[in-house]
C-alpha cells in the first residue's frame, strides 16, 4: 500500500527565484546547494557517489550494512529526510522490523520512485513530497515508534546557526522513544577531503557548474557555464568544505526572470556549497543546542564518517 502527498506547487519556483536575487547581489555572491538538484544534477551527484575520491556515500552505506539491526532496533515508522535514492532506506529497513517508510523529498519523481520501488520490502509507504525546511509539520502521524534519518553528510550544507535550527525542527518531531539518525562526514586528512569533491573525472565540477544551468532554464538567465571553474577547498578553520565556481573573464549576466543584471570581475567566485566536517563534539554540541542527546555514534573502522543516533533530551 502507498500514498504520496504533495505540498510543493509554485513556492519551490519562488525559493530559487528568492536565493537567486538574494544571493547574486550580495557582496559575497553565494546559492543555496539545494539548488543543485534538478534531474540531470541529481544524475551527477549519482555519478559523484560513484568516484573513487568521493568515500561518504561509500562509507555510509558499509555503516548501513553492518550496522542496521542496531540502529533500526524497536522501529516502527522510518522517516527519511531529503531521501533521495532508495538504497540506504532499504538497508534500513531490511535490517529492521518497520512497517512503514516515509520519504520526504522535494522530487515527486524521487518520492514516486520510492513508493514504487520499495512496495516489494512488505513496508507500507506514504511520502511526502516537501521541501524539508518549511514542510516537516506535514508528516502523517506517527505509526509507533519513530526513527527520523537524516542521512548522507546532507546537515553539512547549512550553517552551523541554521544547522541547529534544522536540528531544532526535527527535535519537534521526536516523542520519547523516537531516534535520529543523522549522517555526518568527519574531520580527516584535508587532502582526502579535498580529492572529493574534485574528483580527477571533472564530475563533480560539472555537477558545480549545472547550478548556473538550473538558474537558466527556471528563470531565463544567460549563464556562460565555459566561463567559469570550479573550485573546492576545505577551509581548516570552519573545518568545512566549500564550493565556489569563479569567473575566468569578467562576466555579464541577464536574469530576465527576475530584470535583474549581474556582473562578474575577473576571478570572482560565486560560493555554491558548504560541506561540514564533524568531530564527535561538534555532533554532541549541536544536538544539545537542538534539544537533542547523543546516544550513540557509530562510526566505521577508520573513523570517516559517523551514523549519530540522537533522542529529545
Ligand atoms: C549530498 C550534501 C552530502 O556535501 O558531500 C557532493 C553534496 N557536493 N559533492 C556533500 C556534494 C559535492 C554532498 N551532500
Amino acid at each position: 500500500m502507498s500514498a504520496v502527498d504533495v505540498h510543493l506547487a509554485v513556492a519551490a519556483e519562488r525559493t530559487l527565484a528568492d536565493d537567486v536575487l538574494d544571493g547574486l547581489t550580495r557582496p559575497f555572491k553565494e546559492l543555496p546547494p539545494k539548488h543543485f538538484y534538478d534531474a540531470r544534477g541529481s544524475q551527477l551527484f549519482e555519478l559523484i557517489c560513484a568516484q573513487p575520491e568521493y568515500y561518504p556515500t561509500r562509507t555510509e552505506t558499509a555503516i548501513l550494512r553492518e550496522r542496521a539491526a542496531e540502529l533500526m532496533d524497536g522501529v516502527d515508522e522510518l522517516v527519511e529526510l531529503g531521501s533521495g535514492a532508495t538504497a540506504k532506506a532499504r538497508l534500513l529497513l531490511e535490517g529492521g522490523e518497520a512497517t512503514r517508510y516515509v520519504p520526504v523529498d522535494v522530487s515527486e519523481t524521487v518520492v514516486r520512485a520510492a513508493a514504487d520501488e520499495l512496495a516489494g520490502l512488505g513496508v507500507e509507504v506514504h511520502g511526502v513530497v516537501g521541501d524539508i525546511e518549511r514542510h516537516l509539520d506535514r508528516l502523517p502521524p506517527p505509526a509507533g515508534r519513530r526513527a527520523v534519518a537524516f542521512l548522507g553528510g546532507t546537515i553539512g550544507n547549512f550553517l552551523p546557526g541554521s544547522r541547529r535550527r534544522f536540528l531544532r525542527s526535527i527535535a519537534g518531531l521526536l516523542a520519547p522513544g523516537d531516534r535520529l539518525l543523522l549522517g555526518a562526514d568527519l574531520v580527516k586528512d584535508p587532502a582526502l577531503i579535498e580529492a572529493a569533491y574534485d574528483d580527477a573525472a571533472g564530475v563533480t565540477a560539472e555537477f558545480n557548474r549545472n547550478v548556473l544551468a538550473v538558474v537558466n532554464r527556471e528563470l531565463d538567465a544567460d549563464f556562460d557555464l565555459d566561463a567559469f571553474e570550479h573550485v573546492a577547498f576545505f577551509d581548516r578553520v570552519h573545518e568545512w568544505t566549500e564550493m565556489r565556481l569563479r569567473a575566468l573573464t569578467p562576466q555579464h549576466v541577464t536574469i530576465g526572470a527576475l530584470g535583474l543584471e549581474v556582473d562578474f570581475a575577473h576571478r570572482e567566485e560565486l560560493r555554491t556549497e558548504i560541506s561540514a566536517k564533524f568531530t564527535r563534539e561538534r555532533i554532541a554540541a549541536d544536538l544539545a543546542a537542538a534539544g537533542l542527546r547523543l546516544d550513540a555514534l557509530v562510526t566505521d573502522p577508520r573513523q570517516w564518517f559517523a551514523i549519530s543516533v540522537a533522542s529529545a533530551a
